[in-house]
């Protein structure tokens, strides 16, 4: 297969070659000592492009910029930008003015006709849909995973709730034409890995053809009324909700449909798989014996109170959250606060729409001054509820849906 990508950055970025002049490209200057860059480094100037934008998130790395949110600033029905969390597998693409304004999605591959598409085209050509939808990584929870799991060590914060505005996959997809041996897409997207190889996508996922045709698999041009912040994929990205957030490709150039299950880096191996039948925690796990995950499992936060909260014992305080379920509704939440001993409903409310996450409260009063707990357990509507502990141990510590836990103190 082959790995081009379209795109300004890339073609810009073709230019030169790899790593110095792959680098020069991406930063519009060259570098005229690049001949004396350690192999391996990757200019300040690209590694330091920061968290512009954001407010409060915990970094968890800068090479590649990797932050998630902390629970209590996800309390927004609607996640804003600042409050996003990001997940990068390679840099952040440096995009001029020209370059956003010269955008275009190319489709190609199992298609009748292949398109290249401006942003534009897409705004006018296509039935424009906004949609609440939720993107969580894959690897959300693996802190808590034992034993531990290499990668980022995500807590509870890899997830978010926005309003995007774009056009539906499908539409895009029968405007081309799906051939019949199209079983797959392959989605490409302008970040640059962090070698400086161009060649090189840091990440190309897709989805079997099912999940592209949903109609709220769409391909975003804005989120909550304005641009979508760089960080999360400015000017166009995919949003596949309900699947590992690595589904939904940013800086999206290019969508190929496959005659095969995608192949691209991070789709094969052990990446956004998990083991095909239970295993014990530290089962090494070949390959072959590996399934791609597509649904997210059912789970929840509490947002407020913020953990470590005084209250007056014997009054009542709300507490509240979210709660999701990959491509299944919310059938029930209940809270603990005796350590899961006994539950109690929360109210839940239907969700703005398939795929946003839903809003829960709850009337809580805690009997004595003391310290407690409070614990949320969601619950699907085929009947799963989240474990209290890590659900199925799996190698790269994926779909950790364990129960969300806050402390009080009842003064
Ligand atoms: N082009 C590109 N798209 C990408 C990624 C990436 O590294 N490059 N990371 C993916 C992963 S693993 C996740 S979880 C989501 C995170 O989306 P966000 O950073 O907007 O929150 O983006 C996905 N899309
Ligand atoms: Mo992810």
């Amino acid at each position: 297969m082959s790995h081009d990508r379209t795109g300004p950055l890339t073609r810009r970025a073709l230019v030169g070659g790899a790593g110095g002049a792959a680098f020069a490209a991406a930063l519009g200057l060259p570098i005229p000592f690049a001949r004396f860059l350690p192999k391996g480094l990757v200019p300040v100037a690209l590694a330091q492009t920061g968290l512009e934008g954001k407010e409060g998130l915990t970094v968890l790395g800068d090479r590649p910029v990797n932050a998630e949110t902390p629970v209590h600033l996800l309390d927004e029905n609607v996640t804003s930008g600042a409050h996003m969390f990001v997940r990068n597998n390679g840099l952040t693409p440096v995009l001029s003015d020209e370059d956003i304004a010269n955008w275009t999605l190319t489709v190609d591959g199992e298609v009748e006709t292949p398109l290249t598409l401006s942003i534009d085209d897409l705004k006018n050509d296509f039935d424009p849909v906004t949609l609440q939808l939720q993107i969580e990584c894959g690897g959300n929870g693996r802190k808590f995973m034992t034993p531990a799991a290499r990668g980022n060590q995500w807590t509870f914060g890899a997830i978010s709730c926005a309003e995007w505005t774009g056009v539906r996959l499908a539409d895009i997809l029968t405007r081309a034409g799906v051939k019949p041996a199209a079983v797959y897409t392959g989605h490409y997207g302008a970040d640059l890995h962090l070698s400086g190889d161009p060649e090189k996508p840091p990440l190309s996922r897709g989805v079997p053809l099912a999940k592209a045709m949903d109609p709220h698999t769409i391909v975003a041009f804005a989120m909550n009324g304005a641009e979508i912040p760089l960080l999360n994929g400015h000017p166009l990205r995919v949003i596949a909700p309900g699947w590992p957030g690595s589904c939904s490709q940013k800086w999206l150039t290019r969508i190929a449909l496959r005659d095969r299950e995608h192949d691209g880096p991070k789709m094969t191996g052990q990446s956004y798989r998990v083991p095909a039948y239970p295993v014990a925690p530290g089962t090494e796990v070949p390959d072959a014996d590996m399934k791609i995950i597509e649904t997210m499992p059912v789970k929840s936060l509490i947002t407020a109170p913020q953990t470590g909260a005084r209250v007056a014992a014997g009054e009542t305080f709300e507490a509240r959250g979210h709660a999701w379920a990959g491509d299944n509704e919310i059938a029930a939440i209940d809270v603990s606060i005796d350590f899961g001993a006994t539950w109690a409903p929360a109210a839940l409310e239907a969700p703005a729409n398939r795929y946003a996450w839903q809003h829960w409260r709850a009337e809580i009063s805690l009997p004595d001054h003391g310290y407690y707990e409070i614990w949320a357990r969601a619950t699907d509507d085929e009947g799963r509820a989240q474990p209290a502990t890590q659900p199925g141990w799996n190698p790269r510590g994926y779909l950790n849906n364990l129960q969300h836990r806050i402390a009080v103190f009842a003064l």
